[in-house]
């Protein structure tokens, strides 16, 4: 009974563990909740499972004809030098390494290798690239593992690609002698800080020789790295993906397409290369375990196998093969990836449409979907609204901060002077924009110094700095009554010039015209007297 209890307590303990870690885990995009309204739907950020990749990496090797085998050759290995017996032959299966058998499912015990051909045109150094594709970006969840027969190579680089493998940026560094081959200070993991673990270093834990069989895996050690944020058991992941969030390239850091290995010089058994037998140096592949979750920016929480391809499968109305864009017609907002924050469960950042159902604010009732926009947008908006939703208002009304969005008084008219404005525009809160001189909200005013006459203009007089002169009285700001010997805009002007004679209102011209008529006159008189 008591033992019964226990176990139920302990499962219960397990589910509970399991469910926390679930959720932890973000690998639930959705749930189903019951609410006062019925049961609803709610969105998680999510992501899928760590899986195996090497099931799904393409492997190529080169140089062509690094492969052993072709001619069949003999070899023998470090361990036992004299002993060349061993064979690689390409066309017998059963001697054969070809490139696939570094990521094959090893049965029974059977250790099955990739093999290169033997140093024998050393000096010259041995070299083999083995390039890894995915055609899917990638997430490191755990250390890379390779693991090598007959010894590690002495001098290595890991590269990876982020675009499919166009661009290429070392990964990590690997020698026996870190300053001589790379010339870099040797490094390990260890000796990062949560400031710079992502810097790129030389390492030499992985390349002395330890005799073939002691130690035979080269890392790319991800988990050290992530227990500098989540503890030394990850039990504090929450943390990692906080500063994943926060901290700029880390989760770059740790995402890939590609990965490469750069084999620059194989296992030599000691110090010097050996060269009455050369026949012992080479390299070989057992396994590349590189262990990662496939990145589809928290949309997805299952990534397939679909047509040869790895794909996520996105949830949150979003699509492409990393999630990385909205769902035809559900780009109301621009797409966003999936966040991490805040814990436990992350922010969905789900692709939505708002006019799934066509939503006027009751000032329409008639919606039409534009394909080149990819929007669904209301029809001939009343109320003299507008927008893909009636949420706008039309051109010279503005918004009516008393009103709700489906009011029918939602805007109201700017009303804008015409003479004072330069448009019947107006801004949020009515305000038209005024030409020259005018102001007030409808720019039916005139600024200080300009008077009002279909239009703001400048004053012509005034009572302070525009003076009429000379006895002149100012009207109504826009002239000068002068005292009829005085002109100008001011009075300012005597209509007498010097030493002629003023009085009366003629002017010089008039007068001049006088003159003529009257001595034509006096000419006539004189003509009919004879
Ligand atoms: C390996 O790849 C690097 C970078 O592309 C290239 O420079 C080098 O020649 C390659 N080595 C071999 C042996 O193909
Ligand atoms: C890579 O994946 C994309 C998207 O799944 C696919 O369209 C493309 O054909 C793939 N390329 C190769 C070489 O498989
Ligand atoms: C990382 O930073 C720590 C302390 O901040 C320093 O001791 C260490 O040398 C740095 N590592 C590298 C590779 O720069
Ligand atoms: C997709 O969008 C529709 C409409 O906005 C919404 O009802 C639904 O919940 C969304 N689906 C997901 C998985 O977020
Ligand atoms: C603004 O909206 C309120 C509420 O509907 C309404 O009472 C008011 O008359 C509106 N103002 C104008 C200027 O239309
Ligand atoms: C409208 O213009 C006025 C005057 O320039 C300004 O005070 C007000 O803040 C503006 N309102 C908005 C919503 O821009
Ligand atoms: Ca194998």
């Amino acid at each position: 009974m008591l033992l019964r209890a226990a176990l139920l307590l302990a499962l219960l303990l397990l589910l509970l563990h399991c469910l926390a870690s679930a959720v932890g885990q973000y690998n639930m995009c959705k749930s189903l909740v019951s609410t006062d309204e019925g049961s609803v739907w709610e969105h998680y950020a999510c992501q899928p499972s760590p899986a195996s990749m090497k099931d799904y990496m393409r492997i190529k090797v080169d140089p062509p004809g690094i492969t052993c085998g072709n001619p069949p050759e003999r070899f023998c290995t470090l361990e036992n030098p004299y002993l060349c017996s061993d064979e690689c032959d390409a066309s017998n299966p059963d001697l054969a390494h070809p490139p696939q058998l570094m990521q094959d499912r090893e049965r029974n015990g059977l250790i099955t290798y990739w093999q290169t051909v033997t140093w024998g045109r050393h000096p010259e150094p041995l070299l083999a690239n083995i390039t890894m594709s995915w055609n899917k970006s990638l997430e490191l969840t755990d250390d890379i593992q390779i693991t090598f027969e007959y010894g590690r190579p002495t001098i290595m680089v890991l590269d990876k690609s982020m675009d499919h493998g166009r661009s290429w940026q070392p990964f990590q560094f690997y020698a026996d002698d870190c300053q001589d081959a790379f010339n870099m200070q040797p490094k390990r993991v260890r000796d990062l800080s949560p400031t710079n673990l992502t810097r790129v270093i030389c390492t030499e834990q992985y390349s002395r020789w330890v005799g073939s069989k002691n130690d035979k895996n080269v890392k790319f050690e991800v988990r050290e790295r992530f227990a500098l944020f989540a503890g030394p058991r990850l039990q504090n992941m929450d943390n990692l993906y906080t500063r994943m969030e926060s901290m700029k390239g880390l989760r770059d850091f740790f995402t890939f397409t590609n990965l490469r290995m750069r084999l620059l010089r194989p296992a030599l058994g000691g110090t010097y290369v050996q060269r009455d037998n050369l026949l012992k140096y080479f390299y070989a592949i057992s396994n590349i375990e590189v262990p990662a979750r496939c990145k589809c920016n928290l949309h997805a929480s299952q990534c397939l196998l679909t047509e040869g391809n790895l794909q996520c499968q996105c949830e949150h109305n979003t699509t492409g093969q990393d999630c990385q864009k909205c769902k035809k017609g559900f780009k109301a907002k621009s797409w966003k990836a999936g966040s991490y924050l805040p814990a436990p469960t992350g922010t969905p950042n789900t692709c939505t449409i708002i006019t799934s159902n066509c939503e006027c604010y009751g000032h329409s009732n008639r919606c039409s979907y534009i394909d080149y926009l990819n929007i669904v947008t209301c029809v001939s908006c009343k109320h003299n609204t507008r927008g893909q939703n009636c949420q706008h208002c039309r051109l010279g009304y503005f918004r009516n901060a008393s009103a709700e969005l489906d009011d029918e008084n939602v805007c109201i008219e700017c009303n804008c002077n015409q003479l004072g404005s330069i448009h019947d525009r107006c801004n949020g809160t009515g305000f038209c924009q005024c030409r020259d001189g005018a102001a007030g909200a409808k720019c039916d005013d005139c600024l200080p110094g300009y008077y009002w006459k279909q239009g703001c203009y400048p004053n012509v007089c005034d009572e302070e700095m525009l003076l009429c002169q000379n006895g002149g009285t100012c009207h109504m700001n826009q002239k000068c009554v002068c005292p009829p010997e005085f002109k100008g805009v001011l009075c300012q002007q005597s209509r007498c010039e010097a030493g002629k004679d003023c009085n009366g209102a003629s002017s010089p011209r008039l007068s001049t015209a006088a003159l003529l008529l009257c001595t034509l006159s006096y000419l006539l008189a004189t003509l009919s007297h004879h």
